[in-house]
């Protein structure tokens, strides 16, 4: 899940970024009636969302809805920070389905109700994946038919789009379909059904809400290489056959420990391509504790993400996944690392959070996205 080049310098090596903490940004903790929608979120000039809507760029999170549910100064900065929400979790298979024919749309529900009550966009998360399926599925599948498992998997797509169908902005339709070195990863969905699953999970969520914007969305996919040079070939595949592909995420979980040589110029070759491209999950890991120069990787690391996202008009969201670290998804995967997101645990903001603030507040003059909150065209 990582890149296998050590350098620390390549992240060090970028503009020095002065970490001012000129305002008070944290927003406040101001406690919210619990389950109140009305996360009462003073939208500050200086939050991420608001210097980010000048260029026409949403800034998102991962949200994790249980933490949504409870804890008011968790949810009074995703209400006030962030203009795009992802569900962490949520809308995953295993979530949605864990009984076969019985849906459980709940969870996910109350995320897009709290993200329209904040005038907030959507980001469906995921459609298509090996990971987070039901155990029905994993059990049944290898006794199933291709067409049995076809039509397993066209009605799952087609009902969860159905489902929220005019709601959500972005869909991560297929999700982490290669393997590093560039081949097709040989998930139950490849085993089965073959390489056409990819274009036919495109075109079943098309169906079923035609003006969603739909995307192919993969990690280590960020620079050049062997993995993003396969999903580009995909990409450019699935155009010349008509399938409806709008846009590429690009997960960005990165590690001080690896450089990022070149993820501009990678966003710009496939927006050339007439797409949509988004940083999707991005976090910057680090071994623990932190030392003062493993910051400054992080804190660069977060600055140069985000202005490689600016510089590219086609780029349209930039999404942390998650944005403290006592809910973050690292220390449970990557042993001895963590302090990846952009506030620490307590909730202050750290220097990485001012990196994104300052970045947005510099960068006012990149250029403006447009049509940000239409659908497809
Ligand atoms: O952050 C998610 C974590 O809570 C889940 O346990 C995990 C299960 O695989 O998925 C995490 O989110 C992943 C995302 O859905 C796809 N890209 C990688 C993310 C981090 O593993």
């Amino acid at each position: 899940m990582a890149l296998h080049r050590p350098l620390l310098a390549g992240v060090l090596g970028l503009s020095a970024v002065l970490v001012a903490p000129t305002a008070a940004t944290a927003a406040p903790a101001t406690p919210a009636p619990a389950p109140s929608n009305a996360a009462a979120a003073s939208h500050h000039s200086d939050s991420l969302r608001s210097l980010a809507s000048g260029i026409g760029l949403r800034i998102g999170t991962a949200v994790n809805t249980d933490q949504l549910a409870n804890n008011p100064t968790y949810r009074s900065i995703t209400a006030s920070q962030f203009s795009t929400v992802t569900p962490e979790n949520v809308m995953k298979w295993e979530v949605v389905e864990p009984t076969r024919g019985t849906y459980d749309w709940s969870a996910a529900d109350r995320l897009v109700s709290f993200a329209q009550a904040n005038h907030q966009l959507v980001r469906g998360h995921t459609l298509v994946w090996h990971s987070q399926l039901p155990g029905w599925l994993t059990a049944a599948a290898p006794q199933m038919s291709a067409d049995q498992l076809r039509a397993v998997l066209r009605q799952h797509v087609t009902d969860e789009v159905t489902h929220f169908k005019g709601r959500i902005w972005q869909w991560d339709v297929v999700n982490e379909a290669f393997n590093d070195d560039g081949t097709l990863r040989d998930s139950i969905w490849l085993q089965k059904l073959g390489p056409g699953y990819i274009a036919d999970a495109f075109r079943w969520a098309h169906q079923a809400d035609p003006k969603a914007k739909l995307f192919y969305n993969d990690y280590n996919i960020e620079y050049t290489g062997p993995k993003s040079n396969a999903v580009y070939a995909m990409v450019k595949n699935l155009q010349a056959q008509g399938v409806p592909i709008d846009g590429v995420g690009f997960q960005t979980h990165l590690d001080t420990q690896y450089p990022l040589p070149d993820l501009q110029a990678n966003l710009q070759r496939f927006a050339a391509l007439g797409l949509d491209v988004a940083e999707t999950e991005v976090d910057v890991r680090t071994p623990l504790p932190v030392t003062p120069t493993e910051q400054s990787a992080q804190v660069a690391g977060y600055t140069q993400t985000l202005q490689a996202c600016m510089a590219v008009k086609r780029c349209i969201s930039y999404t942390v996944w998650g944005f403290d670290d006592g809910d973050s998804w690292v220390p449970g995967v990557f042993a001895g690392e963590g302090a990846a997101t952009i506030y620490d645990a307590a909730f202050q903001p750290k220097a990485q959070y001012f990196a994104l603030q300052q970045a947005l507040a510099l960068g006012s003059g990149a250029p403006h996205r447009t049509g940000i909150g239409a659908g497809r065209s």
